[in-house]
């Protein structure tokens, strides 16, 4: 347990919704680490409690403070009540602190320790900026910025002792015939794929969310489609479902022979899971997500070697189709889908083998709390 003056740590995490789900479900999942695995007071300050209430059905959206297990949730509405500043303060994929937080942090004796959380990139140079920190030009306080990563010189990757066990229970569950979870942006591939799956010889369940990737299901099916909606074509059947809470969508992670996600969260979940994934990243305009997507598969594809467990063509090849980039304009669809299909055992033990790579490394939640630690010893007395 993490405690200042026997007290436990308070922490105040702060988190704007853009679009998508991206910055809530690593904010939520973090404020849940925090206090579940380092027994801290969270609470989570969000602008927008109707998106957060499909990721957390439990929550009340009009009640502007509330309990969720031991994190308080509070609505951050443009009028910011005042708020006694907490010992860590972590602003969310930088969402600019209300100003009159900012300027009772800089009152307090010492200030809190204070964190921009940044977004997960593979890149090489995500080391070298982790942990640097820029002074506030009107209070003077420093910020420091946290990027998360995949190597022991950046900020980790968030992960919990029960979302492990989870995975490891849930593999040794038998199930009968092939299941892929389809968690995308709109995407283009997705019809050479359910094309590959109607016409192979393993029966596929599919589970897609409602949302951005069913409009693609749909032009291929050639039929609308609603949450509670299922339907079949030659070896696949379809079923659509709304979004679980992270627990379920964990779970639903860990049982699938193939998981297709986006993002950040999910996209981190995936690899925690253990099985084949492909990941549809967030498109930028200027096209640096393909130099993101670039890093993170060349790094996925050198551990795999060096583990014995090389990825096959396949892989990159699906990879590539996924993210719609010209590496697949040479290769008929339906054949890599179908090879991707067949590979799917070597993709796995693969994926395994990056999996226990990155479970060498601590867990963001636990360097933060380390981090937090060595500031206030290096205090002056
Ligand atoms: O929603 P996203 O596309 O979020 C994106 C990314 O974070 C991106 O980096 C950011 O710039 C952009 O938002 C603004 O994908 P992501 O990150 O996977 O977030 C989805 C969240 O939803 C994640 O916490 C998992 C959760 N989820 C559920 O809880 N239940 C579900 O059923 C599903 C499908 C997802």
């Amino acid at each position: 347990m993490t405690t200042v003056s026997g007290q436990p740590l308070r922490c105040h995490i702060f988190c704007t919704v853009i679009d998508n789900y991206g910055d809530l479900g690593v904010c939520w999942r973090l404020a849940r680490h925090l206090a579940h695995a380092h027994a801290v007071a969270v609470t989570l300050f969000v602008d927008d409690l109707s998106s957060f209430q499909h990721l957390a059905p439990a929550l009340d959206p009009k009640r502007p403070v509330q309990r969720l297990g031991d994190i308080t949730i509070q609505h951050w509405s443009s009028d910011f009540p005042a708020a006694a500043p907490a010992d860590l303060v972590i602003e969310g994929f930088a969402c600019h602190l209300p100003e009159s937080y900012i300027l009772a942090m800089a009152a307090c004796s010492p200030p809190p320790v204070w964190i921009n959380l940044e977004y997960l990139s593979a890149e090489d140079w995500v080391e070298g900026c982790h942990g640097m920190a820029s002074t506030h030009p009107q209070t003077g306080m420093e910020k420091v910025f946290w990027f998360p990563g995949f190597s022991p010189a950046t900020g980790g990757l968030l992960r919990s002792p029960s979302e492990m066990h989870l995975f490891a229970k849930v593999h040794e569950q038998p199930k009968i015939g092939r299941h892929i979870s389809l968690f995308s942006y709109e995407n283009q591939a997705i019809a050479g794929l359910l094309t590959a799956l109607a016409s192979d010889s393993i029966a596929t369940t599919l589970s897609v969310f409602s949302g951005r990737a069913l409009t693609d299901v749909s032009a291929w099916l050639g039929q609308p489609l609603a949450i509670g909606d299922t339907a079949q074509r030659g070896a696949l059947s379809i079923h659509v479902l709304p979004l679980l809470d992270h627990a379920d969508y964990d779970h639903l992670l860990a049982r699938s022979d193939l998981n297709l996600v986006r993002g950040e969260d999910s996209f981190v979940r995936a690899q925690w899971a253990g099985a084949p994934m492909l990941w549809h990243i967030y498109p930028q305009e200027d096209e640096a997500h393909l130099i993101k997507l670039a890093a993170w598969q060349a790094r996925v594809e050198r551990i795999a070697a060096a583990s014995g467990t090389p990825l096959p063509p396949s892989w990159s090849q699906a990879l590539a189709a996924w993210n719609c980039h010209a590496e697949t304009a040479s290769a008929p669809p339906e054949n890599h889908w179908a090879q991707l299909l067949a590979d799917l055992p070597a993709i796995r033990n693969a994926m395994r083998n990056w999996r226990d790579h990155l479970l060498t490394q601590p867990d963001l939640a636990t360097q933060l709390m380390r981090f937090y630690a060595d500031r206030v010893e290096s205090r002056p007395k």
